[in-house]
This record gives C-alpha cells, sequence and structure tokens, in this order.
C-alpha cells in the first residue's frame, strides 16, 4: 500500500508535510539561457570598492558564462549603496534595460550609519521593481564585517552578484512566459 504523505492538522503528534508535490500541477518557471539582446544594467556603488569590484566580476562572468554578450551589458557606477535607488529607478525609466543589477556593500560600522544606509537601499531598489515593472535583483550584501563581505564576494560563501546576475537572468525567461 503506497501511504501518501499528507497535511495535517497543525498541533497534531506529527505534522508530516510533502517535501514535493505528488500533483501534477502546471508549473511556469524561468531558465538561464539569454535571449540575443537580452540588456543587462549592473548598478554599482563605489564604496566598497574592493568588494564590489569583486561582485560586478561576478556579475559580468556568470551573464557572460551563460551566453549574454559583453555589448549587452552596461555598468553604472554611483558613489554609495545610498544613491543605489535614484540611479535604478533612472534606468528603469529609460526603457534602456531588460533587467537591472543592484550591487554593493553595506559594512556595519561603529554608528548607526549602516542601518539607515542598508534599509534605504533595500527598501529603494524594490520599490522601483515595484513600482516600474523593470526586473532589479538584489546583489547588495549587508554584513557585520568586512570579511564576512569578502566571503560572500568570490570568497567561501561563493558571489552574490553573481547570484543576483543570475536570478535576473531567470526572471527575463519567466517574464517571456508570463508577459510583460
Ligand atoms: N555606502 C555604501 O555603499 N556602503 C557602506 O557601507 C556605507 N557606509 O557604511 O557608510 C556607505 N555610505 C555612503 C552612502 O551610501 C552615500 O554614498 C553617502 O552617504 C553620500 O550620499
Amino acid at each position: 500500500m503506497v501511504k501518501r504523505a499528507g497535511l495535517r492538522k497543525p498541533g497534531g503528534p506529527s505534522m508530516a508535510v510533502p517535501l514535493h508535490s505528488t500533483l501534477p500541477m502546471k508549473t511556469l518557471e524561468g531558465f538561464l539561457i539569454a535571449s540575443p539582446g537580452t540588456r543587462f544594467v549592473l548598478v554599482a556603488a563605489r564604496f566598497n570598492d574592493i568588494i564590489v569590484e569583486r561582485l560586478i566580476r561576478g556579475a559580468e562572468d556568470a551573464l557572460v558564462r551563460h551566453g549574454v554578450s559583453t555589448d549587452d551589458i552596461t555598468l553604472v557606477r554611483v558613489p554609495g549603496a545610498w544613491e543605489m535607488p535614484w540611479a535604478c529607478r533612472k534606468v528603469a525609466e529609460s526603457g534602456t534595460a531588460d533587467a537591472i543589477v543592484a550591487l554593493g556593500a553595506v559594512v556595519r560600522g561603529a554608528t548607526p550609519h549602516f542601518d539607515y544606509v542598508a534599509g534605504e537601499v533595500a527598501k529603494g531598489v524594490a520599490a522601483v521593481s515595484a513600482s516600474t515593472g523593470v526586473i532589479v535583483t538584489f546583489g547588495v550584501l549587508t554584513t557585520d564585517t568586512f570579511d564576512q563581505a569578502i566571503d560572500r564576494a568570490g570568497g567561501k560563501v561563493g558571489n552574490k552578484g553573481a547570484d543576483a546576475a543570475l536570478a535576473a537572468l531567470e526572471l527575463v525567461s519567466l517574464r517571456a512566459v508570463l508577459g510583460r
């Protein structure tokens, strides 16, 4: 007899939640394949440049390895993470990008400055995507230490610039399915 995993009442002796759906539901998802001519804009802060440079290289490398031409990747530099929402909005409204990848590094210091900058860049970048409908992915590190940032910029925890670039690539492909 095949026993199906199913949802039981919360609070029961055991809550069996299926890890994979057994139902043949329709699933829409994107792939990591670029259509020729898809335009990506990397909006990157210059602050903490040692880290951000690695995020930029990670993003560029990920896109190129997945078939994006360097001619279709544009880099926009801004002074710091605080300026990124403004730049992302200008790029989004210009109609020149199929997807924007926001890249920066906000590292906690001795003052509350971090909290203001980190909070505003996250909210601001999300707001640009929500209000314009343009894909904007988030490759902005917010870490307690410089070492944690290095670890996530091509160090032992991967490269968040590459991750954000691949997320953008996937969403462009998903958008083709979902419609603009
Ligand atoms: N900008 C960053 O990108 N990362 C930081 O860690 C950071 N800290 O910690 O101060 C930072 N500050 C600069 C800020 O983004 C603006 O460029 C500046 O305030 C001028 O508007």
